[in-house]
């Protein structure tokens, strides 16, 4: 049994409302939201943050990306930023690949 917190919300371990679900991708609203719209998209897979991935991921990272859009425009945003942590020292808590889709306030630039 993973201990992976994500792993277990992709499995169903952990109930969670998801608002995108297939074979290999879920998404869910992020607990602790940093603006108005705070989605994350995460692989069923396993991989710990995007510099793991391999060449055997690389239709899967795609196909994270094209989910991306799809919960985007099922949210109606059409200004949103996507994010990935890769590390503890960019701000990664959660050591499973995601993508935080964050929408709904102003965004700066350069991030913090
Ligand atoms: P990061 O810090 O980039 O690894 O992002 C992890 C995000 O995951 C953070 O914004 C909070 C969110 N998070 C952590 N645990 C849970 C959980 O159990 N449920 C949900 N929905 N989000 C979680």
């Amino acid at each position: 049994m993973s201990a992976c917190i994500f792993c277990k919300i992709a499995g169903g371990e952990v109930a969670s409302q998801f608002v995108h679900e297939d074979e290999e991708v879920v998404a869910f609203k992020d607990l602790n939201p940093i603006a108005p719209t705070h989605l994350l998209v995460v692989p069923r897979k396993h991989i710990a943050r995007v510099a793991d991935a391999t060449q055997e991921d690389e239709r899967l990272l795609g196909r994270l990306q094209l989910v991306v859009a799809e919960v985007a425009k099922k949210a109606g945003l059409t200004d949103f930023r996507v994010v990935t942590n890769n590390g503890k020292g960019a701000g990664q808590s959660v050591d499973h690949l995601h993508y935080h889709v964050i929408s709904g306030r102003r965004m700066n630039w350069p991030p913090g």
